[in-house]
């Protein structure tokens, strides 16, 4: 038995929400938390703004340049096909991953814009589907209201409200809202206890990655 013990898989978890619902400081408490537990846990985001399409889609949101609707989606998807295999590597190593925005950002911000819901979805297909999606709900207005807000490209309310729509046709199963306008700690609290089940259902090895759609 000792000699043949299974690597449990780490789980992928991602949080979604509205610019300034407070994804960012949620998944490093996550992350810190899980350590503090002993569980190997990595934070992850999207878009990743290091790699060379990364600083294309950087340029774009601080409005240094300007890209066709379609052209910005696709550099979006393929930021997290370039992170694909190493993601499967982690995932299937026991690390489990903290992701900051994922392909329903993609969806919900092209579809936000007037793009075909279906075709936004399209080149997401075969990416890992995650196995938690922790929805941080906030209300467009007071995020609005949070620091910072205004300077990126989509950070707009009357935006955000679009966003917050096709948010909306894109929960399935696998999602889990909380609600956003609690203080910070209440919101970590909640997040910890969804998200520790969620990772102990991977360990159990009952739960296959699978793919998205
Ligand atoms: N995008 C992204 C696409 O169009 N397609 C895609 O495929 C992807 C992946 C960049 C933009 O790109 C778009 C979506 C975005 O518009 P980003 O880099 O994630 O996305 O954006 P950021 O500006 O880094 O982050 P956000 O604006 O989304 O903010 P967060 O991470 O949700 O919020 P956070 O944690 O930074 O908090 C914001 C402020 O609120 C406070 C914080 O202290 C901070 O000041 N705060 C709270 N205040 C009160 N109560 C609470 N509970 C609070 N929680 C946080
Ligand atoms: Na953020």
């Amino acid at each position: 038995i000792e000699g043949n013990k299974k690597v449990c898989r780490g789980a992928l978890v991602v949080l979604e929400g509205l610019d300034r619902s407070g994804k960012s400081s949620q998944c490093s408490r996550l992350v810190n938390y899980f350590e503090s537990q002993g569980i190997s846990a990595e934070l992850w985001r999207f878009p990743d703004r290091n790699t060379d399409v990364g600083k294309m889609i950087s340029a774009y949101l601080t409005n240094t340049s300007q890209l066709d609707d379609h052209t910005i989606h696709l550099l979006f998807s393929a930021n997290r096909w370039e992170k694909r295999s190493l993601m499967e590597t982690k995932l299937k190593s026991g690390t489990t991953l903290i992701v900051d925005r994922y392909s329903y950002s993609g969806v919900a911000f092209s579809a936000a814009k007037g793009l075909d819901i279906e075709w936004c979805k399209a080149p997401e297909v075969g990416l890992l589907a995650p196995d938690l999606v922790a929805y941080l709900d906030i209300p467009p207005e007071k995020a609005a209201e949070r620091g910072g807000y205004g300077g990126e490209r989509y950070e707009k309310l009357e935006f955000q409200k679009k966003v917050a729509e096709s948010y909306k046709a894109l929960h399935d199963v696998s999602w889990k809202s909380v609600d956003a306008c609690q203080p910070i700690e209440d919101v970590e609290k909640q997040l910890q206890e969804i998200v520790f089940d969620c990772v102990t259902e991977c360990q159990k090895g009952k739960k296959p990655l699978s793919l998205l759609w």
